[in-house]
């Protein structure tokens, strides 16, 4: 497929997203070694439907077309991710050459369809020999991700647009490291706050190595959520403002100001110098935004300091959670508020959401439901750029379904249908709205 809109103003980056384990397929070839998804999604009730990304969306193989996809939307960036371990197959030494070719050919496929990739360096999939070195426990691991980061700023950092270094780096501690739900699977509650930090030092170093390798573009790429505390009880008030630093200030704080909030300032897992380490100028921050997060104090018998309860009055994705679109911009801008001249530019880096769509008997699949929250989250960036928040993209999650991490296969966030079976694309009516939106990029008559 070619496209044949307008492209966008150069000042905007209108694209999607992807993540190597959720569509790449091809866990055995040319050389990639294990990684931590290979090893959990072995073990029998990880996941929901029992699947794994073996072969996925096959995007190892079919990236052309996929590309082919995001030139036909009129894209002018790709996020996706790359493979540590294709690049380092046990995660650090020697270099596996046929692993960075497929890299150096999806970032040759995007130029030549004059899309800018912005490549993620570490979306979950850890080689599983540095997991059984201590994963993100182990602070050596920080170390390893800038001597990959090395690795990949050296091959390909002539034609990137932006890296990004960690993706979600507090979703990873919570859901990898605390709560056990993703790979590796480990439950250490608060404890998982090593977790946390190794991949911040993590973070500052790779930048530290990308700078070194690259004149391109930098930024971290966090989930962000404003939190809400469930009433005005001081004790509530209290839960929201602890979770507010776990899943928020730690990653932005740090970064931005280098401070921990002071909330989690004593951590002795945190050594002399670590911040300044962290602290590294960025060119760019990436927003994951999917919903708000409402938050009560504990119960008696909780171990944590918060809990989390559900946000009721909103309309539910497939994924039950709440569509809150003005939530967007409320965090956009109380980035901007709270941060000041310390935040760089924004780029919504992910946004999406899951339906179960199916096809129609002539093969079309019709998504309204997914037009409508793309359409009101689009201009809820618009009314934070009206604002005067400096907002320089949008990301849709995912230019197509894909391996939904512990949901398997059973989460479809795609703008594009895939059939698993086969390894079929079939544009959604999404991708066609979507396709639209970018042609018009921001016309005055928007938001
Ligand atoms: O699929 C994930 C992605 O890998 C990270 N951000 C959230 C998405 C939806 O859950």
């Amino acid at each position: 497929m070619t496209g044949d809109v307008t492209r966008p103003a150069p000042d905007f980056w209108w694209g999607a997203a992807t993540a190597a384990y959720q569509v790449e397929g091809a866990v055995d070839e040319d050389g990639r070694g294990p990684s931590i998804w290979d090893t959990f999604t072995a073990e029998p009730g990880r996941i929901t439907d029992g699947s794994t990304g073996a072969v996925a969306c096959d995007s190892y193989h079919r990236w052309r077309e996929d590309l082919d996809l995001l030139n036909g939307l009129g894209a002018n960036a790709y996020r996706f991710s790359i493979a540590w371990p294709r690049v380092q197959p046990f995660g650090s030494g020697a270099v596996n050459a046929a692993g960075l070719a497929y890299y150096d050919r999806l970032v040759d496929g995007l130029l030549e369809r004059g899309i800018a990739p912005f490549p993620t360096l570490f979306h979950w999939d850890l080689p599983q020999a540095l997991q059984d070195a201590g994963g993100w426990l182990s602070r050596d691991t920080a170390e390893r991700f800038a001597e990959y980061a090395g690795v990949v700023g050296d091959a390909l950092g002539d034609r990137v647009a932006c890296w990004g270094t960690l993706n979600e780096p507090f979703v990873h501690m919570a859901l990898s490291y605390a709560f056990g739900t993703h790979a590796p699977g480990e439950v250490l509650l608060l404890d998982a706050f090593a977790a946390g930090h190794h991949q911040l030092l993590g973070h500052g170093l790779a930048t530290q190595a990308l700078r070194a390798a690259s004149s391109a573009a930098v930024m971290l790429v966090n989930n962000l959520t404003p939190v809400r505390a469930a009433s005005a009880e001081p004790d509530d008030v209290a839960a929201a403002r602890v979770y507010d630093a776990f899943h928020n200030r730690m990653f932005l704080d740090t970064v931005l100001l280098g401070t921990y909030p002071e909330e989690l300032a004593d951590a002795e897992v945190v050594r002399e110098g670590d911040l300044a380490t962290i602290a590294q100028p960025l060119d760019l921050l990436g927003v994951n935004y999917y919903n708000p997060t409402q938050v009560k104090a504990p119960g008696p018998d909780n171990p944590l300091p918060f809990e989390i309860v559900p946000l009721e009055g909103y309309p539910r994705t497939g994924f039950d959670w709440p569509v809150v679109p003005q939530g967007l911009t409320e965090l956009l801008v109380g980035l901007r508020d709270s941060y000041a001249d310390a935040l760089p530019p924004l780029v919504v880096t992910e946004n999406g959401c899951a339906y179960p769509d199916e096809p129609a008997p002539d093969g079309t699949v019709d998504d309204p439901d997914r037009i409508a929250y793309l359409d009101a989250h689009i201009r809820a960036v618009g009314a934070a750029r009206e604002a005067g928040v400096d907002v320089r993209g949008y990301l849709v999650w995912s230019l197509l379904d894909n391996f939904e991490w512990a949901e398997g296969y059973t989460q479809r966030f795609g703008i594009t249908r895939v059939d698993f079976a086969t390894g079929e694309r079939t544009p959604k009516a999404s991708y066609g709205w979507y396709r639209n939106r970018i042609s018009r990029d921001w016309a005055p008559d928007l938001p």
